[in-house]
Order: structure tokens, then C-alpha cells, then sequence
């Protein structure tokens, strides 16, 4: 049931996750020092209050598959970086231009366009370095785990989704190709959580790669949903944007309802996964369910 001392390191989830919260600033506050003006950027928004859902999701996953945390820093370190460096570009003016991420103005609006752009393809290269100089695990397995990253956010992965994010601004999209947008654009990153310790556990299973997809998928469709539904200011980031900019996100395409029916079905497959998988009683189960009920 993983190597985790819960009961000294935690006494509930919110411990837990500030925990791990922790955990991954440290690592990164360690691995980025600020220099120069890109460095300084980047230490911006890497600061700035973000859920760190990904590092959470990787040390649980990797607990529970019996890793050894420390083994799992640099995999989280680079996750958060590569996911960050997502939202900097994601709010630059020629994507979804937003001024605000995670409760301050976003890069670009703090320094200035270039410097977001230059300080993402920094983020980029750093991740990938952080995987490559992990001391923990073989040469070859850090070259597969970059490997996998690579894979997970090119061209074919998260690059492509925000491409078809874009594309569908401009004309219809069915369910299924709103589904794919979804997991592309977000959804792999998450998956990506789960695939890299399930490889380095050498426990890779149908079941797990299922769980992993379902909450990338759902994370997502949660979020479109929130966009709807709260304020900017619970979000930290502008809401109600996607329907000013014509976005085709799965409630705005087929209503709240059926997104709401949607979710609680992935919901109940994802419970029962981590039934069969036994991981009831393991933090991830709590943590998981309760991304399922996130107000932000
Ligand atoms: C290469 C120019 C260029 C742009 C790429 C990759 C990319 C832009 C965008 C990725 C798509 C994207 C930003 C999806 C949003 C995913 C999402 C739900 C973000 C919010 O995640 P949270 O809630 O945020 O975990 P915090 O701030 O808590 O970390």
C-alpha cells in the first residue's frame, strides 16, 4: 500500500497536498536559480499559486506503485515546468489572451510578449533536462521518460489539441472530436502522471493506462465547466471566456447537463478501477475523487 508514512507526514488531504506542494516548489526552487530576465520569468510563474494537480498526481501514483519519492522529484519538477509553460503560452494575445493566471497578471502582461514566449521555450528545455540529469534512475530510463514527455506534448500530443482548440473556433466539431481535443490538450499531460511511474515500476496495466485517460479526460471537461459556472476571481484566471471567443468545449457544444452526466460516469468507472486495482484506502483514491468535485 505504497511506502508513504502518512500518518507522520499528514494527519488529511490538505495536508497532503500542501505537502506535495511543497515538495515539488522545493525541488524547482532548487533547480532554478534567477540570473537573467528569461530566469526571472520563469521563477514568475513557476511561484505563482498554481494547484500543482500533476506533481500530486505523480507522487500519489508513484506511492502507490511502492517508488521512492525522492526518485519521483525531478519527473514532478518537470511536469509542473512543462505545464506552466503551457498556460504562458495559452495566454499569450495570438492564443486565448488572458491577462490573469493563477490570481496575477500573466507573463506577458508582468514582462512583455517576447519574454513569454522566450521563458515557455526555456520552461521546455529545462524539463527536459531535469528528466536527463534525474540521478535516481539509469541513463536508459531517463532517456525514455524524456522520450515519453517529448511524445506526450509534441506535435502528435498537447501541441496538437490546443491546435484543434483553435481550429474548432472557426467551425463545428462533433462529440467525439471535442473528446480527442480534450485529451490531447490536457488530457495526456495528466495521463502522463501515471504512465511514467506505471513504466518505471515496470506495472503497466489496461486498467491503470484507463484510470490515468479518464482523469486527464475529466480534468478538462471539470474545467470548461468551471469556466461557466464561477468567477474570475474564485478562478484566479477570467471566466465565461470560452463562449466570447466562439470555443466549441464539450458543455458549451452539447450543455451542462449531459457534461454533468458525462463526468459522473467517469467518475464511477474511475472508482471502480481503483477498487480493482485495490487502491481504495490509498491517498490517490481521495485525491482523485476529489478532483471530480473541484470548485476551482
Ligand atoms: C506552443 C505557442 C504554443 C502554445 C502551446 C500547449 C499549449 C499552448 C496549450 C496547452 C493547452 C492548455 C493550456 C490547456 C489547459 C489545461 C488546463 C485545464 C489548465 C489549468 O490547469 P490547472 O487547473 O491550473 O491545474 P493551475 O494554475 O492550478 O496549475
Amino acid at each position: 500500500m505504497g511506502k508513504l508514512n502518512l500518518s507522520t507526514t499528514t494527519q488529511n488531504n490538505s495536508n497532503l497536498e500542501s505537502f506535495f506542494q511543497q515538495r515539488v516548489d522545493q525541488f524547482l526552487k532548487t533547480h532554478i536559480k534567477s540570473n537573467n530576465i528569461i530566469d526571472e520569468s520563469i521563477v514568475y510563474a513557476l511561484e505563482a499559486p498554481g494547484k500543482r494537480v500533476r506533481p500530486t498526481l505523480l507522487y500519489l501514483v508513484s506511492d502507490a506503485l511502492t517508488l521512492e519519492l525522492d526518485h519521483a522529484d525531478a519527473i514532478a519538477g518537470a511536469l509542473e515546468t512543462i505545464h506552466t509553460y503551457s498556460l504562458v503560452h495559452d495566454d499569450l494575445p495570438c492564443m486565448d489572451d488572458d491577462d490573469l493566471r493563477r490570481g496575477q497578471p500573466s507573463l506577458h502582461k508582468k514582462y512583455n510578449e517576447a519574454t513569454a514566449v522566450l521563458a515557455g521555450d526555456a520552461m521546455q528545455s529545462m524539463a527536459i533536462e531535469m528528466l536527463l540529469d534525474n540521478q535516481h534512475f539509469t541513463e536508459k530510463q531517463n532517456n525514455l521518460l524524456a522520450k515519453m514527455l517529448l511524445e506526450t506534448i509534441g506535435s502528435k500530443g498537447m501541441i496538437l489539441g490546443q491546435a484543434l482548440d483553435i481550429e474548432y473556433e472557426s467551425r463545428e466539431a462533433n462529440e467525439s472530436e471535442i473528446l480527442l481535443m480534450c485529451e490531447l490538450k490536457t488530457g495526456v499531460l495528466i495521463e502522463f502522471c501515471f504512465l511514467a511511474p506505471l513504466m518505471i515500476a515496470d506495472a503497466s496495466n489496461e486498467k491503470w493506462e484507463r484510470l490515468g485517460k479518464i482523469v486527464g479526460i475529466s480534468f478538462q471537461l471539470i474545467d470548461d465547466l468551471l469556466d461557466l459556472q464561477e468567477t474570475s476571481e474564485n478562478l484566479g484566471k477570467k471566466s465565461q471566456k470560452d463562449i466570447i471567443r466562439n470555443k466549441k468545449n464539450y458543455p458549451i457544444s452539447f450543455g451542462e447537463k449531459k457534461t454533468v452526466e458525462l463526468l459522473d460516469a467517469y467518475k464511477a468507472e474511475a472508482n471502480n478501477l481503483l477498487q480493482e486495482l485495490n487502491l481504495d484506502e490509498h491517498y490517490l483514491s481521495n485525491y482523485i475523487m476529489n478532483l471530480f468535485d473541484r470548485r476551482i
